[in-house]
């Protein structure tokens, strides 16, 4: 059975509470669903913190320190923390949790771009907490940074660390920029591409795109790279399975998406994860163990990780 990475974002810090009634925000329940998600088929849990009260994004290490020991206590899985945070946080505040924690693996974004949230909030009036408009509506004239110097230190905090990055590529170019550190070995073998797709001021979620980032990888990185695919909203199962079959994984989660199929909300991370391994089965494949993903990421081990 051909083998597949199948990563599980678990909260985020796209959606809201008001628009996502079954989105953890609490600590313990963060972790929970995670640990949830491994053992419902994914091998590694991409995790954010949220303020436990209001669910605002937050760079609190405190936060993400109580989530990642509890997942790192009671499960296998790799645990992979972002340093994309949220609108709210600086650069220095979003790569803070690699440092304090030395994950095995951690989210990295290539590039600079718009991130529009605002067209939810033409569907939503009602809002359980004030700062989820304003959040929102920030968007409109929101920078994601993400500037050369911007990468040339995350890779360096990375690199000592002994943190592996997941490399976010947004659209083409964000491959290329990557590339260019490949080439200078800031970027080490095996490189790992998370292919995101479906976010506005990026690539839109389609077959072609997802041809034209892989067949751009491939050319950038012969087959020494290893990639995945997010895809925003409802493609999130097509072009994780598009995506599987190939060859790369898939990544499902509340974090990019929350529904289970269309008019039905999922009511947690493990019906997503559970989703895509019943899509995989019925196809022939199988999602890789944690172990199993560590070795092809070639990944420094749990034992090596400060949670
Ligand atoms: N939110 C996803 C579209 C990060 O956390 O650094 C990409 C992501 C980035 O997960
Ligand atoms: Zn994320």
């Amino acid at each position: 059975m051909p083998k597949f990475i199948l990563n599980c974002a678990v909260t985020g810090a796209i959606h809201t509470p008001t628009m996502a009634p079954y989105l953890p925000i609490k600590p313990a329940d963060i972790a929970r669903q995670a640990i949830d998600a491994v053992n419902a088929g994914a091998s590694t849990v991409h995790v954010h913190a949220r303020d436990p009260e209001t669910g605002i994004p937050t760079g609190d290490l405190n936060i993400m320190g109580e989530i990642v020991s509890t997942i790192h206590a009671k499960c296998n899985g790799v645990i992979c923390i972002t340093t994309g945070g949220g609108m709210n946080m600086g650069v220095e505040e979003r790569i803070a949790a690699v440092p304090a924690f030395k994950p095995e693996l951690a989210s990295c974004n290539l590039g600079s771009m718009n991130f529009a949230l605002f067209p939810v909030l033409d569907k939503i009036s009602q809002w359980k907490h004030e700062w989820e408009p304003m959040y929102l509506e920030a968007s409109r004239d929101f920078i994601f940074r993400n500037t050369f110097s911007d990468l040339e230190r995350v890779f360096r905090v990375m690199e000592e660390c002994g943190t592996k990055p997941e490399l976010e590529a947004y659209d083409v170019g964000h491959l290329h920029n990557a590339h260019y550190y490949h080439q200078r070995k800031e970027i080490k073998d095996p490189v790992y591409i998370q292919f995101v797709m479906g976010i506005m001021g990026g690539i839109a979620s389609s077959i072609p795109h997802l041809l034209h980032m892989k067949q751009t990888a491939d050319a950038l990185y012969g087959n020494n790279y290893h990639f995945s695919t997010i895809a925003a909203g409802k493609e999130e199962f097509a072009m994780g399975t598009a995506s599987m079959l190939l060859g790369g994984g898939a990544r499902v989660g509340l974090e990019d998406n929350l529904w289970l199929a269309k008019g039905e909300a999922a009511k947690s991370n493990a019906e997503l994860v559970e989703k895509m391994v019943r899509i995989a089965r019925e196809l022939g494949y199988e999602p890789e163990s944690p172990d199993e993903t560590r070795e092809r990421l070639g990944l420094k081990g749990r034992e090596n990780v400060n949670m």
